[in-house]
């Protein structure tokens, strides 16, 4: 996959691209991404990329030129127009890991980066065909925003992450929260793994972590449920769960 990010900041960028995951996809020649700085299709001194609203308030708008140039320049370099052209604004839609799969799936993509209070509206009506937000919280620029999404769509793609792990994604990925996880020691400062997790009772094991999936769930993001297809024994777990609340309520995450 092929990623373009239209920015005034392109060295913010540097830092978690160079590590870790996303370094090795790019070593791999699984992702390779580049930038383009709106700033340089400005003509005059100063190089103007934002300038006041028309009627007036506060605050900078993005000019439209710099960026209409520097999506067409990218469309060049990526012949077919397998891409997609993404604004990211806190106006988007949210961001999730189904966006993030079907993101996946495309050759290309260009992401937009606002900065300062907005772009020109007819950047989001006549050039990005999507607009995504990563939630509900004040960013000071979509810098960020595309490096969550580059993040979370780079780990879908075919040989990015282990087969280990990329096998556990799809098959594993339920839509609940994960169940605790402990490593050695058995015992530290005198806090203990639960007992049934060293019993070897594969079974009982996996009973176990169903349930604290279920529980977790519950407890801290309810509206999860309603998307997940239960299983019987899951609806049964959820019942016990739900009987049990008062027990719970006082031992599960405080
Ligand atoms: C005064 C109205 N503000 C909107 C809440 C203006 C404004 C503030 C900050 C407009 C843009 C920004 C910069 N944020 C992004 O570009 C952004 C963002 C975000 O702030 N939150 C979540 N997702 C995203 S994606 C891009």
């Amino acid at each position: 996959m092929r990623v373009d990010i239209v920015t005034l900041f392109p060295s913010m960028f540097k830092g978690p691209f160079e590590e870790s995951i996303i370094k090795r996809a790019q070593e791999k020649g699984l992702l390779s991404i580049h930038f383009c700085n709106p700033r340089q299709f400005t003509y005059n001194r100063h190089h103007t990329v934002d300038d006041a609203p028309f009627g007036g308030g506060g605050g900078m708008v993005m000019k439209p030129e710099p960026i209409f140039e520097a999506v067409e320049k990218i469309k060049e370099e990526i012949k077919p127009s397998k891409g997609k052209v993404i604004l990211l604004s806190p106006q988007g839609t949210l961001f999730n890991q189904e966006k993030a799969k079907e993101l996946a799936k495309q050759e290309n993509l260009i992401l937009i980066c606002g900065h300062y209070e907005g772009v020109d509206e007819r950047v989001r009506e006549h050039l990005a065909e999507e607009e995504i937000s990563i939630g509900d919280y004040v960013l000071t620029g979509g810098e960020l925003a595309a490096m969550v999404v580059v993040d979370a769509v780079a780990r879908l793609l075919p040989g990015v992450l282990g087969c280990e792990n990329s096998a556990k994604e799809d098959s594993f990925y339920s839509g609940l929260l994960e169940y605790p996880q402990y490593t050695r020691p058995a015992e530290f400062r005198g806090w203990k793994v639960p007992e049934v997790l060293l019993s070897g009772n594969h079974e009982l094991i996996r009973k176990w972590r169903r349930r604290k999936m279920l529980e977790r769930t519950l407890r801290r993001r309810p509206e999860l449920l309603k998307k997940v297809k239960l299983s019987e024994e899951d609806k049964k777990l959820l019942r016990e769960i739900k009987d049990n609340i008062s027990e719970f309520e006082g031992k599960e995450d405080r």
